[in-house]
């Protein structure tokens, strides 16, 4: 379903950057991290936004604050070993980068996938920095997670690698050091597992060490619906700033697991028509609209396909295995599965029909060169650091609760969700004017969030 990521790293290499000092830095970094496309790409998508910056502000190459920030402030590799149900032995590794702690500890998810590598993992735990900043909460950044492939496993045998690995995490984490939530194959079950081992390990019933958490034993109402909701909350702000809402719209989303569900139900309260989800084995259109409660049942009781969906929906959905959700015409699309899953070749297709605006529900999923082609067609577009940042943002209202022994109602999350989704917009639609690009959400959230993450590592000084 997605491209190599490798293939469209070495495309984007003919782009320099825009100053000498910049392309110098990125040199280091390619040399120093090898091997780590995904982490490049990151990387060089910032530094794309950072110009205007170091003209308004030489006195941060001084500081060498651009390397310092790239530059993680601990990486933790590690050792996972565990029993099969037959007895087995497996071996898997375990990442935990601690990317930057400047604003708050280190905050991000555990992603469980066989991709999952050291360059990965390090991709999104740079991207974390700047969404995290963006919230406007006290909260640094970090990822983890490991090459574990949870499709197939049984309950016991996910109990089992989460005990290993949170067995080595522990000692790695705290409420006020770090703090990881779900991912790609981290869910509620998951959580449960991790937690329920760090209290074993430490003695502590320590609420605020991981985000996501069930609702009857610390969890945050609303953070199962968060992303999905944050990114159309999102894409419904960039479309008003056009005079537009989501009502009628054209949706096509990818994936269907967490951020997938929760955009598509969103989408449809506010009166979208969503047509397409997807895995990796294929997707579904879905004329009549996608039944959000059959796709629930098969995906959150079932852990079925989405193939099962299209067997069960009847008439009005087929189930297609070749080609993408973005052949399918929309006004709005959603990319919620991966890295790298809309590409140059997909971006054109969507132009063609008329998209109208592309918004990142999952970390970094449309490609640098698609990103470019949108963007120079007019097509509005919400990078995942902003667009997806609701996660995250909900993870930092279960820490507050946590740490005030409180438990706040649906209502009142959601709209502390709302609030920050439109905060987060006019932030990043804010700096885009001030430096002279209106309506780039890629630079408005780039230099919004190294701003706030920078400034705090300036006032803290050499570290
Ligand atoms: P889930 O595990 O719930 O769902 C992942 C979905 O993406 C599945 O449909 C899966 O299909 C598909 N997918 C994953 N990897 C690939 C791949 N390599 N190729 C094709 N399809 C793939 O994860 P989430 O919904 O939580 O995460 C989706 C995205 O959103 C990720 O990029 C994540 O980083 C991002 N995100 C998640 C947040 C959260 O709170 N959960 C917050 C912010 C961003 P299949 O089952 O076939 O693998
Ligand atoms: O990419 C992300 O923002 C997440 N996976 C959520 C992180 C979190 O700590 O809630």
């Amino acid at each position: 379903m997605s491209p190599s990521p490798q293939t469209a790293y070495y495309r984007e290499q003919e782009h320099g950057l825009r100053t000498p000092e910049l392309n110098s830095i990125y040199s280091e970094i390619l040399r120093r991290n090898p091997g780590e496309p995904e982490f490049h790409q990151a990387v060089l998508e910032v530094l794309e936004s950072l110009a205007p910056v170091l003209d308004a502000r030489p006195e941060l190459l001084d500081a060498r604050v651009i390397e310092r920030v790239c530059e993680p402030e601990r990486q933790i590799m590690f050792r996972v070993p565990w029993q099969d149900d037959s007895g087995q032995v497996h071996v898997n590794r375990g990442f935990r980068i601690e990317f930057n702690s400047a604003l708050g500890p280190y905050k991000g998810g555990l992603r469980f996938h066989p991709s999952v590598n050291l360059g990965v993992v390090k991709f999104l735990g740079f991207e974390q920095i700047f969404k995290n900043a963006l919230t406007g909460m006290s909260i640094g950044g970090g990822k983890g997670g490991s090459d574990f492939d949870p499709k197939g496993r049984s309950d016991a045998e996910v109990m089992r690698f989460c005990q290993s690995f949170m067995t080595e995490l522990s000692r790695y984490l705290g409420e006020h050091t770090d703090v990881p939530a779900g991912d790609i194959g981290v869910g509620g079950r998951e959580i449960g597992f991790l937690f329920g081992q760090y209290r074993r390990i430490t003695n502590r019933w320590e609420a605020g060490v991981l985000t996501g958490k069930g609702l009857g034993w610390g969890g945050s109402q609303a953070r199962t619906e968060a992303t999905g909701y944050g990114n159309v909350l999102f894409t419904a702000e960039m479309l008003q700033a056009r005079g537009e809402d989501m009502e009628g719209q054209q949706v096509v989303v990818s994936g269907s697991g967490n951020v997938a569900i929760y955009s598509i139900e969103k989408a449809q309260k506010l009166g979208a028509n969503v047509v397409t989800c997807s895995d990796s084995g294929g997707y579904v259109m879905d004329e009549k609209g996608i039944d959000v409660a059959l796709l629930k049942e098969i995906k959150e009781v079932g852990r079925g396909r989405v193939s099962d969906y299209a067997e069960r929906r009847g008439a009005s959905a087929r189930y297609v295995t070749t080609g993408q959700v973005w052949d399918v015409p929309c006004d709005v699309a959603l990319p919620s599965a991966t890295q790298n899953e809309l590409d140059l070749d997909a971006a054109q297709i969507l132009v063609r029909n008329g998209v109208k605006a592309v918004s990142e529900g999952a970390n970094m999923p449309t490609t640098p060169s698609a990103v470019r082609l949108l963007q120079e067609a007019g097509v509005v577009f919400g990078p995942g650091k902003a667009a997806n940042a609701g996660g995250v943002a909900t993870s930092a209202l279960e820490m507050q609760q946590n740490a005030g022994r409180e438990s706040w109602s649906f209502a009142r999350t959601e709209e502390r969700l709302g609030q920050t989704m439109r905060d987060i917009h006019e932030t990043c639609r804010e700096t885009a004017e001030r430096h002279g690009v209106p309506g780039d959400y890629v630079a408005g959230a780039n230099i919004a969030g190294f701003e706030r993450v920078t400034d705090a590592m300036l006032a803290q000084g050499v570290i």
